[in-house]
């Protein structure tokens, strides 16, 4: 199997990864690298920034993956301050924020950036609608899933294989995949 390292520190992205991935062939190996992320607004610049600075960095063909939750009524908050948010409100703080809102819309969007040593980075993107739920509900997945309602049921009470068939990291990595599983047959074979 081909290897591709992951850089990330979420143990809970790195299982939803690695299960998709190695589904196509591709090995995935973890690594902690603390890559610059850029101050901005745009997933795609901040994926392909973190994807050149880290394969430079490391010398090894490495994926990144910058995910968010965006919320229509907080016109898309926490967005790109996802990480930060979770961390100093968390789900309570979210749903505390949304009380007596009625539009519950929002949706998860996740960018992997792709770079070899010295390479060009290249990024695809997937995204998930659903709504904010009114408690928090299941024990699976991480941050924000136990309070994002998607087809009738938060993504915390999704098994990681349930979550892998619709989420938004499921439909960004499915396009790195046909395009990895097409390009490599083409510069490593
Ligand atoms: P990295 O090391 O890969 O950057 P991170 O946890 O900082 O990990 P992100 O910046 O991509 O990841 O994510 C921003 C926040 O959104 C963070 O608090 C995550 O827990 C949360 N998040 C990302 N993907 C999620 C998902 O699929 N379900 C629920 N919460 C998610």
């Amino acid at each position: 199997m081909k290897t591709i390292y992951f850089v990330t520190g979420n143990v809970g992205k790195m299982q939803e990864v690695k299960k998709l991935c190695e589904g196509a062939g591709i090995h995935i190996q973890q690594v902690e690298y603390p890559y610059p992320e850029l101050q901005c607004d745009d997933m795609e610049e901040i994926a392909r920034h973190g994807a050149q600075d880290a394969a430079n960095h490391l010398g090894k063909r490495i994926i990144v993956e910058d995910a968010g939750l965006f919320i229509s009524a907080l016109n898309g908050f926490p967005g790109p301050y996802s990480s930060y948010v979770f961390k100093t409100l968390g789900n309570e703080g979210i749903l505390k924020l949304m009380a007596g809102i009625k539009n519950r819309k929002a949706c998860f969007k996740s960018v992997v950036g792709y770079c070899e040593p010295n390479g060009e980075a290249v990024t695809f993107s997937g995204a998930v609608d659903g709504e904010i739920a009114r408690e928090i509900k299941g024990e699976h997945g991480f941050g924000y899933d136990p309070i994002f309602i998607h087809d009738g049921k938060t993504f915390g009470e999704l098994t990681t294989e349930e979550k892998n068939k619709v989420s938004h990291r499921y439909g960004a990595l499915k396009k790195f995949i046909e395009w990895f599983n097409t390009c490599d047959k083409k510069i490593f074979n």
